[in-house]
């Protein structure tokens, strides 16, 4: 989850409130949300960040139509962006049980998951050692390969 536009916390929570609110859908953990530096082009505001645990019965093509909604219903508007850009908010799905999918529009565990510090970090406080599909790694080795460790 990302927030740098607007009232973020409230994107967050709001954002948090409506996957939660989603049929067969129940949010189990979510991680401390955190302000980091943008990762994208021109001045940027700094971003609220976290990751959240889910359970659910939907499959992961449902699940995405449904948090690409749940972005519009907090004012995301993707005619209007740029790449990497200012958004209101950004649902994505990171990783799906040991699933890996790669279809037009769908790629599972997330394609820049490895890359990101903003993701890693909270993906570490809730599941440090739990292997990564397609990546054959852990939360934890992923951030060290960035040169990071939690303190
Ligand atoms: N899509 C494919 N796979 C997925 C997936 N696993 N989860 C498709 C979500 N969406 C997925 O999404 C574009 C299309 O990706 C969707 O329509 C969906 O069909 P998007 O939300 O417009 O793309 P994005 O999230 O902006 O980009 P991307 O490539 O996912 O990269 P990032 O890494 O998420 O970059 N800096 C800070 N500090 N914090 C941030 O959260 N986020 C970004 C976005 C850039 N800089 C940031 C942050
Ligand atoms: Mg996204």
């Amino acid at each position: 989850m990302g927030s740098n536009l607007g009232d973020r916390c409230a994107n967050i929570q709001g954002g948090l409130d409506a996957i939660h609110a989603l049929v067969s859908t129940t949010v189990l953990q979510c991680s401390t949300i955190i302000e980091t530096a943008p990762v994208g082009p021109g001045k940027q505001n700094r971003y609220l960040n976290g990751v959240c645990l889910l359970e659910t019965e939907l499959a992961p093509r449902v699940l995405l139509e449904s948090l690409l909604e749940i972005e519009t219903l907090f004012g995301r508007d993707r005619m209007v962006e740029q790449r990497w850009g200012a958004r209101t908010l950004d649902l994505d799905i990171l990783i799906f049980g040991n699933w890996v999918i790669d279809e037009p529009g769908l790629c599972i565990p997330h394609p820049h998951l490895h890359q990101r510090v903003f993701v890693l970090e909270p993906l570490c406080e809730l599941a440090p050692t739990m292997m990564i599909p397609r990546y054959g790694a852990t939360p934890q080795a992923l951030l060290g390969g960035l040169g990071k460790s939690l303190s």
